[in-house]
């Protein structure tokens, strides 16, 4: 692989220079990596990378201490006498397959249930490799993050243009209007919204005369760096949303722009949306009705303006209808699908736009629903805070094995505390993961995954969300004893599926490739551009790789942009495919071809928002999330370099709201919720706007059995303990997480 030059002079004698794009967060920068033999030397920003021009945040240069944590697990382990105990890949296999064999014994599929954590997204193995690992196990307790996510994203997506996984992004390179509310990419570096170096994207766009609104009920850094800041009411974007939306229709400033032909409903958004007046929302959301009248104003009247919501208005009561305002607002902008507004991104792995008539199955959920408490499926999963009610609830189906793969669900989803000990009970647990955590302390077994420089990289899921088209490829750069992810991934559906241990994981390879290559001889022979050479040329080209890159030669080479392989594999900088471009009418999977502007399921529960619109708010304090440019979830807590300093876990209280309580700055307070409280130490800062307490989730580390040195040391508290399982968006089975209401006081008292 021709990515890497010689250098003299980097420590110890001659290293070698390495290219490859970080596949930690969402904004996928290029790194430039020296090595010296298997040593890292030095991180930085690739200033060559196509996309990401050397910018690097500080957790890019810490793959070096990942990959070098004596924490990190590099042999399986299997749980003997009680304790966890290192054994051979070998060994470790023949306990899975005893474990699971012992439970399907007994139960149903169902019995097996599944949790898929976010890291899922970020490597291959997790692209490519689980679907097969949910096909083998048959069950309908497939569990993921997305449930304390964006699961609101899809639903909104799959009724409006019936595919899911069609998700808007803002044009944020061309835009001159932005209202962003419930993000903060100066921490996050941006989500559903892959734009490395945001905070020099969202800078461009005041600099080219344009204009940044941040809605948020903390004034974060993105809001500094904005032109306008709105301290809402937390839980109440939908609200605000619905405003805006009707006074551009009542104000006769709605236009539909270049997508009028394609959309169906929009004479229904008037009366769906009649109730929410700016003056109605102003008491709940604490915007006054002139600023709502302007931002509604300024929307319609730019050049060009995009609408993003994300955490803060996904992980709420109302988090589909809100992520729904957003693109009807995008809509009646003119601002959808269009440069400067909400677009499509065009990831060149993608199946090539067919050219065939619009159309498609559209969407459904409650294919199934949950045994205990009848929450709907979504995109083949439940809620992930409906688990341990399933773990503890006698009867057919109770789940009594789990599968955890790179996820912490003891620490990131609702009353995980309660999850916590049902997992105690589970007969058998079995977990892909780098670390003995809060969760996977509970598995019989636990198969380590390379660490990532061990593994090459792709973004199969971020190209799809990226702000410009791009691709790029990274090789492995050391060498593991360990089986690659892919192998582990395949040789647990094979297990999963009945197979002996020792069967090959390439099998899983072979059934993947000849799939891709069927669905590709289809659109060609339905007369998709492009033709029967490309799709040879594609197999000749991957037959002599193996695993993830075979299934990504196929892909690209029969993809939008007929990329070889060779041509990729050779661009350690990545590949520059251009701007977004105009595309809804090849997203579009309705079974009209067209978009539903007001679905029927969505109109439904604007009725319920109406509601909440008289419901009172006692101005008690409301507790939201938040994150940190050093932090990631819950798993890299153990890397000094990120985790020293000031303390991070700390609850942010306005000035106001402690002086009447009685806390200071620097003690600590107990906060109580519907579902449990927690002591925690008090940040006293008018950052957060009264009424509003912050605390970041993924801490609570330190508790027997778990193995991670550092972050025992800078435990922080579980921030889950206070969110309340039984309270979800409907539409999505998505979690609360923010807008909690709670109670604090001085601690002792
Ligand atoms: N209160 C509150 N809770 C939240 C949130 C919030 O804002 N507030 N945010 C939610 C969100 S958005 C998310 S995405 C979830 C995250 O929820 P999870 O995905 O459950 O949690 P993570 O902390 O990301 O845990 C990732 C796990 O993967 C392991 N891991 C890391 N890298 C790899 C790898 O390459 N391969 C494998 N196999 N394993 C790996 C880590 O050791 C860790 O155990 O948390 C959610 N929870
Ligand atoms: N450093 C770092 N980066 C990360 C992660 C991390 O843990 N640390 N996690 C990654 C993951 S998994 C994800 S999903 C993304 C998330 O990326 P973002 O969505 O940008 O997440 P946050 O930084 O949590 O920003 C959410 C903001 O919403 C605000 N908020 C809370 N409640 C409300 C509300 O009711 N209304 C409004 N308008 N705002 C509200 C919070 O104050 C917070 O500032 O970040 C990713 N990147
Ligand atoms: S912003 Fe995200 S992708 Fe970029 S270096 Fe930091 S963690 Fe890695
Ligand atoms: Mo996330």
């Amino acid at each position: 692989m021709e990515t890497t030059e010689t250098v003299e002079g980097a420590g110890a004698g001659a290293g070698s220079v390495h290219y490859r794009t970080c596949p930690l967060c969402e904004a996928t920068c290029g790194l430039e990596i020296t090595m010296v033999g298997d040593t890292v030397k030095r991180i930085r920003g690739d200033r060559d990378d196509v996309f990401s021009r050397g910018f690097i945040c500080p957790k890019g240069s810490t793959l070096k201490q990942i990959q070098e944590d004596p924490d990190r697990l590099r042999m399986p382990l299997v749980r003997r006498g009680g304790e966890l105990v290192e054994a051979t890949w070998d060994e470790a296999w023949a306990a899975v397959a005893e474990g699971l064999a012992r439970v399907r014994a007994t139960g149903t599929p169902n019995a097996v249930a599944v949790y898929l954590g976010n890291p899922n997204s970020h490597t291959l193995a997790g692209g490519l490799y689980v679907r097969p690992l949910l096909k083998s196990l048959g069950t309908r307790n497939v569990f993921s993050a997305s449930t304390v996510d964006q699961m609101p994203k899809h639903v909104s997506s799959g009724l409006l243009f019936g595919n899911p996984s069609a998700i808007p992004v803002p044009d944020l390179d061309r835009t001159d209007y932005l209202l962003m509310l419930g993000a903060n990419p100066f921490e996050s570096n941006g989500s559903l919204c892959t734009a490395p170096d945001f905070p020099g994207r969202l800078a461009a766009i005041r600099e080219r005369g344009g204009r940044v609104v941040v809605v948020d009920p903390r004034r974060t850094r993105t809001a500094e760096a904005a032109d306008e800041h709105l301290a809402i009411r937390p839980g109440t974007d939908a609200l605000w949303l619905a405003a805006l939306a009707n006074e551009i229709l009542a104000t006769g400033s709605a236009d539909l722009g270049a997508v009028a032909p394609l959309v169906d409903g929009f004479e229904q958004l008037p009366v769906t949306l009649q109730a929410f007046t700016p003056e109605a929302v102003a008491r709940r959301t604490r915007i006054a009705p002139e600023i709502t009248r302007r931002i509604a104003s300024e929307l319609a009247g730019a050049s060009s303006a995009a609408v993003y919501g994300r955490i803060g208005t996904h992980t709420v009561r109302f988090g589909t209808v809100a992520s729904w305002l957003v693109e009807v607002l995008n809509v009646i902008t003119a601002n959808f699908d269009q440069p400067g507004g909400a677009m499509f991104p065009s990831p060149a792995h993608d199946r090539h736009p067919d050219g065939r008539a619009a159309g498609g199955r559209g969407f459904r959920t409650g294919r199934w629903t949950s045994r205990v408490s009848d929450r709907a499926e979504v995109r083949g999963e439940l809620p992930a805070g409906v688990l341990a009610e399933e773990i503890e609830t006698p009867g057919d189906d109770r789940i009594r094995a789990l599968v955890t793969v790179a996820g912490n669900p003891v620490r990131s989803i609702q009353e995980s505390e309660r999850l916590d000990t049902a997992l105690a009970t589970l007969d058998f647990m079995v977990s892909i993961d780098i670390y003995v955590n809060e969760t996977t302390r509970h598995a019989d077994v636990i198969l380590p995954p390379p660490a990532p420089l061990e593994k090459s990289h792709y973004d199969l899921a971020f190209t799809g969300l990226s702000v410009r088209n791009v691709v790029n490829y990274s090789p492995a750069i050391i060498e593991t004893d360990v089986p690659q992810e892919w192998e582990i991934y395949a040789r647990l559906a094979l297990v999963a599926g009945g197979a002996d241990p020792t069967a090959s994981p390439a099998q899983i390879t072979d059934l993947l490739a000849d799939g891709i290559v069927a669905q590709r001889r289809r659109q060609v022979d339905a007369g998709a551009p492009g033709d029967d050479a490309d799709l040879d040329a594609a197999i000749a080209e991957s037959a002599g790789l193996d695993g993830p890159e075979r299934l990504l030669a196929l892909m690209l080479r029969t993809g939008p942009y007929r990329l070889p392989w060779s041509e990729v594999a050779s661009s350690p900088h990545g590949i520059d495919l251009g701007p977004l471009a105009p595309r809804l009418a090849e997203v579009l999977r309705t079974a009209n071809g067209r978009v539903d502007l007001v679905p029927e399921p969505v109109a439904a529960d604007v009725g319920r928002l109406a509601e909440s619109l008289a419901a009172e708010d006692d101005g008690g304090l409301l507790l939201v999330g938040r994150r940190d440019l050093r932090s990631n979830n819950s798993w890299m807590h153990n890397l000094e370099v990120l985790v020293k300093g000031r303390p991070r876990c700390t609850l942010q209280v306005h000035p106001d709201d402690a002086a009447a309580l009685g806390l200071h700055d620097g003690g600590s307070a107990t906060v109580r919720s519907s579902v449990g409280s927690l002591a925690v130490p008090v940040e006293v800062t008018d950052v957060v706007s009264p009424g509003t307490v912050s605390l970041p989730h993924g801490w609570g580390h330190g508790v027997e059995g778990t193995r991670m040195t550092v972050a025992a040391r800078y435990a922080g508290a579980n921030s889950n303990a206070l969110t309340d399982a039984s309270v979800l968006d409907p539409l999505s089975g998505n979690a609360q997480l923010n807008a909690i209401p709670v109670a604090v006081s001085p601690l002792g008292s």
